[in-house]
């Protein structure tokens, strides 16, 4: 590599070092405008003193109003969460509880109205039974009638309880052909499992107005649930299949009817007995020749009770179509009544023997 400048004289390396390069920017006659705002909006010109000193404590105010406005908003959200939620160891009813409570209050006053126009007529206004079994009884609402439980035998049908097909007890969800929807269903069973320890108020179905009753006060009601309710502990839950509980235990062993004893005849038909009468000779055992009619009402039968309503005889409940020879062992003369055990409120359900 030669280089043809390097020996001349005064052109020595040492002194070329170092290089000088051309400056890389024409210097500007006039300042760069770095601004693009014109310049009679930034231009501070006529700016007194005090008036510069004003906006210096402007924008310090500014400031502190904007610390204020986030302050106010920080605390806001702070108390309106513990409005929400409740406040720790102060025992006040948080807002959402309170809302919540309110809600289930309104729910079971639906739920009593829809219960009476569709269920009392089976159940019994307060639930004591009727043509369909007991509902207000503490031992069966204290697990067997849960909210499940009731939710499957209204979507399934009376089917589900004894797996009877010919069940009196009708479909009600409408997800399944019955005439309730899943809110209606919800507000029965928040009806039914309603606490006794509460009172409720009466609404006018149509109106929804309090419901007055003749001395001009608003018509209550209670829920059948009792919260304190502990069965014993030797108790055994209650069955599956209700009719296995009708009249209770296991029914007397059945005494053998003497010859030529009366026989009465009775039907169980259409929840109703026929007769409503029956007169049987004093101090002698005598047969009730009973004929049941009846598929899917829970079983019929025919007990025996002293006026007052004290039950003498206790007889087997006869739960499908069928015949059977009570024999009712000998009574003194007096006035008795005949009762079914399963629809113990059904007028119909209950004679009067006369024994003479
Ligand atoms: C036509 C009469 C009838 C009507 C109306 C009726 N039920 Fe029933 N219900 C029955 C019968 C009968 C049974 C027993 C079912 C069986 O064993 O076949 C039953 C069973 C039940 C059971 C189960 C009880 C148990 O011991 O397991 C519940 C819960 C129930 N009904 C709730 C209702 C509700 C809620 C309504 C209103 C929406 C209603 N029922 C309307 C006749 C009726
Ligand atoms: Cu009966």
């Amino acid at each position: 590599m030669t280089d043809p400048t390097r020996d001349r004289p005064g052109n020595e390396p040492e002194r070329r070092l170092p290089a000088r390069r051309p400056p890389s920017e024409p210097v500007p006659s006039r300042p760069v405008e770095r601004f693009t705002a014109p310049r009679q909006v930034r231009s501070i010109g006529g700016l007194t003193a005090e008036r510069a000193a004003k906006i210096v404590r402007q924008s310090g105010d500014a400031r502190w109003v904007a610390f204020l406005g986030v302050a106010i908003v920080a605390l806001f959200v702070i108390l309106y969460y513990f409005y929400e939620l409740g406040v720790p160891i102060i025992n006040t009813t948080p807002r959402l509880q309170a809302e919540a409570d309110n809600q289930q209050v309104t729910s079971i006053e639906r739920g009593y109205n829809l219960y009476e126009a569709n269920c009392a007529r089976c159940h019994g206004a307060s639930g004591q039974g009727g043509i369909g079994p007991v509902l207000n009884d503490q031992s069966k609402l204290f697990s067997h009638l849960n909210e499940q439980y009731i939710k499957n035998v209204l979507t399934v049908g009376g089917r589900y309880v004894c797996g009877n097909s010919k069940s009196l007890m009708p479909v009600w969800a409408d997800t399944n052909g019955g005439p309730l929807n899943y809110l209606q269903i919800a507000d029965i069973i928040a009806f039914i499992r309603a606490p006794s320890t509460q009172e409720f108020v009466q609404h006018d179905p149509q109106l929804n107005e309090p419901v007055m009753g003749p001395d001009g006060k608003v018509q209550t009601f209670k829920g059948w649930v009792d919260p304190s309710f502990k069965p014993e502990p030797s108790a055994s839950p209650f069955p599956d299949c209700w009719s296995g509980t009708a009249g209770g235990g296991t029914p007397a062993p059945q005494a053998t009817l003497p010859p030529n004893a009366t026989v009465d005849k009775l039907t169980a038909e259409n929840i109703a007995f026929s007769p409503l009468t029956l007169s049987a000779p004093a101090g002698k055992a005598f047969g009730i020749d009973f004929t049941m009619k009846d598929a899917g009402v829970g079983g019929h039968d025919a007990d025996i009770l002293k006026e007052d309503g004290t039950k003498i005889v206790d007889n087997p409940v006869v739960s499908e179509p069928g015949e059977t020879t009570y024999v009712i062992p000998a009574l003194p003369a007096g006035t008795y009544k005949y009762q079914c055990s399963v629809h113990p409120s059904v007028p119909n359900m209950n004679g009067t023997l006369t024994v003479k």
